[in-house]
């Protein structure tokens, strides 16, 4: 095996060697389809990923984070055709796509695989050959239903009203001879497995998810596809005539990606391996992928963690239904730090979670812009103007923030190691509320004045929170956090956790204040920049939707265009018939001291008489019209059905110009 992959030139990943104390981490991202661009939904994972590599630094341990592109296979040979392009020239294209967005979200991978690396495509058939040598795969014909959109066999069970539930496609039936993998074979062994170690698929949900395709027997998976339907895959290496099944292949993206066979750490790496995936690919990670393991002698990932969806509209995110949200719009309106907060904020992992621009607002106006970043800049300004921009020394400490501080240092490992970031960000979230409301009862701008020294204090005391929570928060908002811990004088750094605890801030180091470390941001501007994400889109609502998904599907209005159309009472004074028309009357109407002529379709229903005097209802902001020669001014308000008509009427004693909301 090693002189195998030298042979093929493979540039050997080194990965730094794990000394005894230190201990090692490992954590992976799906490899994503090339099919189409990066989303929320993708980018969620990745940014998932690359917090809890980060956070298991800050822990003091030898993170390693894996993430790539998914590049063999019928949708993505599909999708190059439909393009006119070769699929190595339309997966280079997209994968590199992948590649520039994520550092542009701060996610940095130790290493990005492509299933079209060379030492990848070794691996996959080295455990091939494995597999085939000890009798675990055989050849045989099969018939099933094929979902392309998720490149596997699915059973009558799975689907729903004959439709793939993931995809809402039908499947195509599909025969052919190929090759299997025994999976059956092993299906006792992996249902003690899980049975011993519950935690092994987490939340539990998934578990029983699992546990569920483990009641029937198993069907042993279909791990090749014959050249002559498809030849864009990693040839099978005892047949020439047949790839190997992408989901085969893709898999092994986890053990080539630490390179499997070929360094001396890749061991231990792997046995510290920690998948997260999204809910729509349990069945490949926790059934054939831990039975692959398990057939080719390696032990089984530590955890497999699955997340829900992220929604939109109430459907979920995705390339192929709905409406795809791309990440940079978000990172350009609101800053790539506020998309990474929000996202690891709003979702509980192993829930679903609706995305929603306005609550995306609400979120970081709220957490970033008034609690966190306005506490720095309050603290920076005093200590600006009457500590000459010096962080001062203070006469004790504040028991309350330093017992909740030891008490979030306490939990970080717990929430880092069961991926509970809402809680984490929460937790620290209060604590910086109790330190502002410590400075606001402490009133240091007051102190100054009569106790320079206690003013001194407090304001060394909130720089300590706040220091503290830049450390604790970093792993989240990279950016920001760096030029926090910046502006309060602290070298750049690898910190680690023991760093965060009471005391640590630099006495006399300088505070600069700068501009607004999270700028408030206006409803009407982000709604103008993301327009898009508010208004457009495919409509797919139902009543439980939230307020904001409800406004913005098709042929409904948001509030604020409803904002746009002024109602008002008016009152009519004069009104007469115009001539050659039988439907049209024209009138005289006051709105509050303001005269307007109208002209209204309502004469087979109403006489000049009877709509002298009337109070009625206009849109009083209408653009001027023409009708038969006559101008218009406003629109009168009216209810029509079958053949009736009557006019709005508004409270008598209502004045005439008020306006109606
Ligand atoms: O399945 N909400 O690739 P894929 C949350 N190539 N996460 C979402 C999401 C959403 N709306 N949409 C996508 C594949 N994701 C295979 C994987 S691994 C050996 C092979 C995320 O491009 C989530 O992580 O369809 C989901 O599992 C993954 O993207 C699917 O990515």
């Amino acid at each position: 095996m090693k002189e195998t992959l030298k042979d093929l030139g493979r540039q050997v990943m080194t990965a730094a060697k794990i000394s005894k104390n230190m201990k090692s981490y490992y954590v992976t991202t799906p490899i994503y389809y090339v099919n189409s661009d990066p989303h929320i939904g993708t980018a969620y994972t990745t940014i998932l990923a690359d917090t809890a590599a980060r956070y298991q630094r800050l822990l003091g341990r030898d993170a390693y984070f894996l993430t790539g592109t998914d590049e063999h296979g019928d949708k993505i040979a599909k999708a190059a055709a439909a393009k006119g392009l070769t699929p190595q020239q339309f997966v280079d294209d997209i994968s590199g796509r992948f590649r520039t967005l994520w550092p542009q979200l701060y996610v940095m991978p130790d290493r990005f695989i492509r299933t079209t690396d060379p030492d990848h495509r070794a691996v996959v058939q080295s455990i091939l050959q494995k597999l085939h040598d000890q009798g675990d795969t055989y050849f045989g014909e099969y018939e099933g239903l094929y979902c392309t959109g998720c490149e596997r066999f699915r059973t009558e069970k799975e689907l729903v009203d004959g439709k793939c539930p993931d995809h809402g496609t039908v499947p195509e039936i599909v025969k052919e001879s190929n090759y299997f993998f025994r999976m059956s074979k092993y299906q006792e062994w992996w249902r003690d497995y899980i049975e011993k170690n519950p935690n092994v698929v987490r939340p539990e949900r998934y578990r029983n998810e699992v546990l569920g395709y483990l009641r029937d027997p198993l069907e042993d998976l279909c791990i090749s596809r014959p050249k002559e339907r498809l030849s864009w895959g990693i040839e099978l290496p005892f047949d020439k005539n047949y790839v190997t099944y992408v989901w085969f292949d893709a898999l092994l993206n986890y053990l080539s990606g630490i390179g499997y066979g070929d360094n001396d750490d890749w061991q231990e790496r792997w046995a510290n391996c920690e998948h997260l995936i999204g809910k729509d690919i349990v069945k490949p990670h926790g059934i054939y992928w831990p039975i692959m393991l398990h057939a080719a002698g390696l032990p089984v990932f530590k955890h497999l963690t699955v997340h829900g969806y992220w929604n939109f509209r109430d459907a979920k995110i995705s390339k192929s239904s709905g409406k795809p949200i791309a990440v940079e719009p978000l990172i350009s309106v609101f800053g790539v730090d506020a998309v990474r907060y929000f996202v690891l904020r709003e979702m509980v992992v192993g829930l679903d979670a609706s995305f929603s621009v306005e609550a995306m607002q609400k979120r970081i106006n709220s957490d970033l812009a008034n609690d966190l970043g306005n506490l720095f800049s309050r603290v920076a300004k005093l200590i600006g103007d009457h500590f000459e921009g010096t962080i001062p020394v203070a006469n004790h400490g504040e028991p309350e923030l330093e017992r909740m501080l030891g008490e979030l240092r306490g939990n970080v490992r717990m929430w880092a190691d069961e991926m509970k970031w809402h809680v984490l960000i929460e937790e620290t979230m209060q604590f910086i509320r109790a330190t502002n409301r410590y400075f606001e009862s402490s009133a240091p701008w007051g102190l100054v004045k009569t106790n320079r020294d206690e003013a001194a204090t407090v304001l060394r005391n909130c720089v300590e929170a706040l220091r503290a929570t830049a450390i604790l928060l970093y792993p989240i908002m990279p950016g920001k956090m760096t030029d926090l811990l910046t502006r309060i004088g602290e070298p750049i750094q690898n910190f680690k956790l023991e760093q965060t605890a009471w005391g640590h801030v630099r006495t006399r180091a300088k505070m600069k204040k700068g501009d607004a470390l999270f700028p408030r941001l206006e409803e009407t501007e982000v709604r103008t920049a993301l327009a898009d994400y508010i208004d457009g889109g495919k409509s797919n609502v139902t009543e439980q939707a939230a307020p904001i998904a409800r406004a913005a599907t098709d042929g409904m209005i948001s509030i604020e265009d409803f904002k746009k159309i002024e109602l008002r009472t008016a009152k009519v004074v004069e009104a007469e018939r115009i001539a050659g028309s039988d439907k049209l009357l024209k009138l005289q109407i006051e709105i509050g001291d303001e005269k307007r002529q109208i002209v209204a379709g309502i004469a087979l229903y109403y006489t000049p008489e009877q709509m002298i005097g009337r109070q009625v209802v206009v849109v009083a902001n209408l653009k001027p019209a023409k009708l038969r020669g006559e101008v218009s001014e406003g629109m009168l308000l009216a209810v029509k059905w079958d053949d009736k008509l009557e006019i709005l009427s508004t409270p008598e004693h209502a004045p005439s110009g008020a306006p109606i909301s």
